[in-house]
């Protein structure tokens, strides 16, 4: 796949994204005005929102892969995973409070994240490899934010928006790789007190360490790896639910403690 846009307008759609990011506003899906974009075109894009951020004195934090379920492909008709960027101020703590009016139309997702302690690269990536990479495997809610007027979008104009990237909190249980049966580890989704969502690790590409797989993979077509060291999530087990401002989402690890927080 090869590009189509010129360094200008990549530069340009990533101050459009961005902006729409930082002030909280929607736009319309990008590849109405471009339909000719690629991937290779959507990530440049994403890479160089990526670079404005870490002009300005952020840091990179990790990184998150998303659409890896079945379910979450088909609630956003859509038949690939993208990826994404986590910046420093993305994260928050358990229990934090979700200032509402710095996003759009939130949606959470309960997700594993996993701590590589091994670089990761290549194509081919197995379970088995990012297993023997992995330092520790951790509960995480991502809240995602798509900068897209009624979450219509299509998988380019998604992954030049870094994949609805906004916020995300970790929980305060770790574990080993070899502790659990990643496929088979249990969420519970509540929201304001009533469950809405529950699954299992395998709904995601049938085990989260895929994922990462697919994530070494999707970067090695741009030359790049995982190095050791990052944290990565690694897409909803649940479908994404909407919040509202003064809802509290309470997500139950199986043997894993929960993550909190409330949007106010
Ligand atoms: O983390 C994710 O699954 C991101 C999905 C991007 C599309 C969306 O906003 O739902
Ligand atoms: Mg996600």
């Amino acid at each position: 796949m090869s590009r189509t846009l010129s360094k200008e307008a990549v530069a340009k759609l990533a101050e459009h994204l961005e902006k729409a990011e930082l002030e909280a506003f929607e736009v319309t899906k990008i590849t109405d005005d471009y339909p000719d974009m690629t991937m290779v075109d959507a990530t440049d894009v994403q890479w160089e929102i990526r670079r404005r951020k870490e002009q300005r004195g952020h840091k990179m934090v990790g990184m998150k892969m998303g659409l890896t379920s079945w379910a979450k492909m088909k609630q956003m008709g859509v038949e690939k995973p993208c990826y994404g960027f986590l910046a420093d101020y993305f994260s928050l703590s358990d229990n934090a409070d979700v200032k509402f009016d710095e996003l759009i139309h939130p949606k959470v997702e309960a997700e594993l994240a996993f701590v590589t302690n091994k670089p990761l690269s290549g194509p081919d990536v197995t379970v088995e490899q990012v297993l023997d990479a992995t330092e520790l495997v951790v509960p995480a809610v991502e809240i995602i934010d798509s900068r897209y007027k009624d979450f219509k979008f299509d998988l380019v104009s998604v992954q030049a928006d870094n994949s609805s990237s906004t916020r995300f909190v970790v929980g305060s249980h770790a574990a080993k790789p070899e502790d659990f049966d990643w496929a088979t580890v249990g969420v519970v989704m509540q929201k304001n007190g009533e469950v809405v969502e529950v699954g299992a690790g395998a709904a995601v590409l049938d085990h989260p360490a895929a994922s990462v797989a697919m994530l070494a993979s999707m970067l090695d077509e741009r030359g790049e790896s995982i190095p050791a060291g990052t944290f990565i999530m690694t897409g909803g087990i649940t479908a994404a639910v909407l919040v509202e401002r003064g809802d509290s989402i309470v997500v139950r690890y199986q043997d894993l403690g929960t993550v909190s927080m409330r949007f106010v």
